[in-house]
């Protein structure tokens, strides 16, 4: 019997890791912003897959406001919420309450349920690049517990379309890109001090892409270009998520065309 469990894992979980070492869409970070963004994806048909450090996905969802059981969304974000089944608790002046739990289970079942996959317990590291012109082509990663370690051992890596930095208030990737690849041309500001109102607003506007084939979605977007931090309201993590997700479909397809009709003229 012993043998027979040690083959289905190696035989399926080898499968997947082949199957998922080049994709179109490698999300860094299972947050709600990584989330959100890895449903949208998955449903327009892309290869969607996100590497969460943790052995469980919600990043900073669980910890509510304070440790205390909720999470508040404003009116904006509600055809999210809804698109993702969450029940939620009108409470006044367009803001709304929502379950930690719930928020976090349904955020991944959406991404899974669309076809995105979740490798729990995989270290992004480090980005790889290429010149003419500088582009971001994929990562290298470690399990996690192999980065805890401190032992020396070396990376494998993923190659992707489109790289997404959706590791949380430190931005980590694209503060490891832009340390190593000056030639990508990325300066990052760091994240302001809380206001909220603001922020909720910025930080969706301010998504998008940092560097070719490197995108930021999330509370990393405030560390990347120098926006105040908002505390414990979701809805702009949602909607970052989701306009990161519009934009890359755009950029993926017009990328598809462009080549497509390389191929014609060549
Ligand atoms: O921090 P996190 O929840 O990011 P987010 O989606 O949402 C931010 C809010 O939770 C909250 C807030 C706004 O309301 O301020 O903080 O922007 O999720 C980030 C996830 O990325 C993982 C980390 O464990 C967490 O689950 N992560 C961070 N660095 C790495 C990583 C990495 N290098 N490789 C893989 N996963």
């Amino acid at each position: 019997m012993e043998i027979l469990i040690n083959q289905a894992i190696l035989r399926d979980g080898m499968k997947d890791l082949i199957e998922y070492s080049d994709v179109d869409v490698l999300i860094a970070g299972a947050g709600p912003s990584g989330l959100t963004a890895a449903k949208y994806l998955a449903e327009k048909g892309f290869k969607v897959l996100i590497y969460e450090r943790r052995l469980s996905f919600g990043g900073g969802i669980g910890g509510g406001g304070n440790m205390i059981p909720k999470i508040v969304v404003q009116k904006e974000a509600l055809p999210i919420v809804e698109d993702f089944k969450i029940r939620y608790n009108q409470v006044e002046n367009g803001f709304f309450t929502i379950d930690p739990a719930e928020l976090i289970a349904k955020l991944a079942v959406g991404a899974l349920e669309a076809g995105a996959k979740i490798f729990l317990g995989v270290n992004v590291d480090d980005v790889i690049v290429r010149d003419n012109p500088p582009r971001v082509v994929g990562v290298l990663w470690h399990w996690t517990a192999i980065q805890l370690s401190g032992l020396h051992v070396d990376p494998l890596y993923t190659h992707c379309k489109a790289l997404v930095d959706a590791t949380g208030h430190d931005a980590e990737l694209i503060a490891i890109a832009s340390r190593k690849n000056p030639e990508l041309g990325i300066e990052l500001s760091g994240e302001r001090s809380n206001w909220s109102e603001v922020s909720e607003k910025l930080v969706v506007e301010h998504t998008g892409k940092v560097a070719e084939g490197l995108y930021v979605t999330g509370i990393a977007v405030c560390a990347v270009y120098g926006l105040p931090r908002m505390g414990p309201i979701f809805g702009g993590m949602l909607m970052s998520g989701k306009r990161l997700a519009e934009m890359i479909e755009e950029d993926l397809r017009d990328a598809s065309k462009g080549k497509r009709k390389g191929k014609k003229t060549s």
